[in-house]
């Protein structure tokens, strides 16, 4: 039987406008799919997203959502669990959202291990704004501030998480909608900070102009650069390079979280519990 999406959507805001065959309807289905398989009601759950096309994404779910300012997401977030840590957040932003104007909100994010769930949605490419670099772009590609092939190198999203602390961390590819279910599904039942990135294509904006100008292409070339993390494991560094995992790649359960660290203080300042110590939230380094 097909699944009902309908409940979970503004109709009245249809038809997307997202391109044909682009990706981020995949990971909205696979968003409502998962949300619904965790038995969160609408009420329960915000969704914070920036600008892009990624941005448009609370536009179309109907829970509680914010559309915010580009790169914002996670300060927007942080201040909407802080007030409400029974409401589960999901924010989600474009790989130029996410890793330029708001990278440093990104690792900051991470660092503090708040219970946000991030669905980075790359597709290598600013899309809304027609094809500038981001800072997920292969080099080489031609982008339209870079005619003649992206010189920058570029980030490698989930290593970039792990280090920075986020205790929950995977990929997937809209390639394989059931993984991204399943990975969202893992990471919104962690209490931390869960970093899931999906890479998606934008065969319209980064495709056209490198030879992959259709969704299939730019699907394959997805395929071609990705390999499951178990596989992916056993090749040498050198055979690495130029891959991407996919998976869950990191999951630490022993982390603090940092509403749960919040309310202890809160508690102890309204005589709930015993005074905090230098030791109740201290880590070795
Ligand atoms: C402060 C600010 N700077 C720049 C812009 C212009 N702008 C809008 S979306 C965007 C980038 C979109 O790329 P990405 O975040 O990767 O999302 P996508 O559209 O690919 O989903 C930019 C630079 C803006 N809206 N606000």
């Amino acid at each position: 039987m097909a699944y009902n999406y309908n409940k979970f959507l503004r109709l009245q805001k249809m038809p997307t406008l997202w391109c044909w065959g682009c990706g981020d309807g995949v990971i909205l289905k696979a968003t409502i799919r998962a949300i619904e398989k965790m038995g969160w009601t609408q009420d329960d759950v915000c969704v914070v997203s920036g600008i892009g096309c990624s941005g448009r994404f609370s536009s179309y779910v109907d829970f509680n959502t914010v559309h915010t300012t580009h790169g914002r997401t996670i300060a927007y977030a942080t201040g909407i669990k802080l007030a409400n840590p029974d409401k589960h957040v999901i924010c989600v932003a474009g790989d130029g959202d996410a890793l330029a104007i708001g990278g440093n909100h990104t690792i900051h994010g991470c660092r503090r291990n708040i219970d946000i769930n991030f669905i980075l949605i790359n597709n290598f490419i600013y899309g809304l704004t027609n094809s500038q670099t981001s800072p997920t772009t292969p080099q080489g590609m031609w982008t339209v501030t870079q005619k003649a092939g992206n010189i920058d190198p570029t980030f490698n999203a989930c290593n970039l998480a792990i280090a920075a602390g986020a205790s929950f961390v995977g990929c997937e590819t809209v390639l394989d909608p059931k993984k991204i279910e399943r990975l969202l599904v893992k990471g919104f039942a962690h209490n931390g900070f869960s970093f899931m990135e999906i890479l998606s294509n934008c065969h319209i904006n980064l495709g056209r102009k490198n030879k992959m100008a259709s969704a299939m292409e730019n699907l394959d070339w997805i395929d071609s650069i990705t390999m499951a993390k178990a596989k992916f494991d056993k090749l040498t560094k050198e055979e690495q390079l130029n891959l991407l995992p996919t998976g869950v790649l990191h999951h630490d359960t022993e982390a603090r979280e940092y509403c749960d660290m919040y309310q202890e203080i809160k508690d102890a300042h309204q005589g709930k519990r015993a005074k905090i110590t230098q030791d109740d939230f201290a880590k070795k380094i």
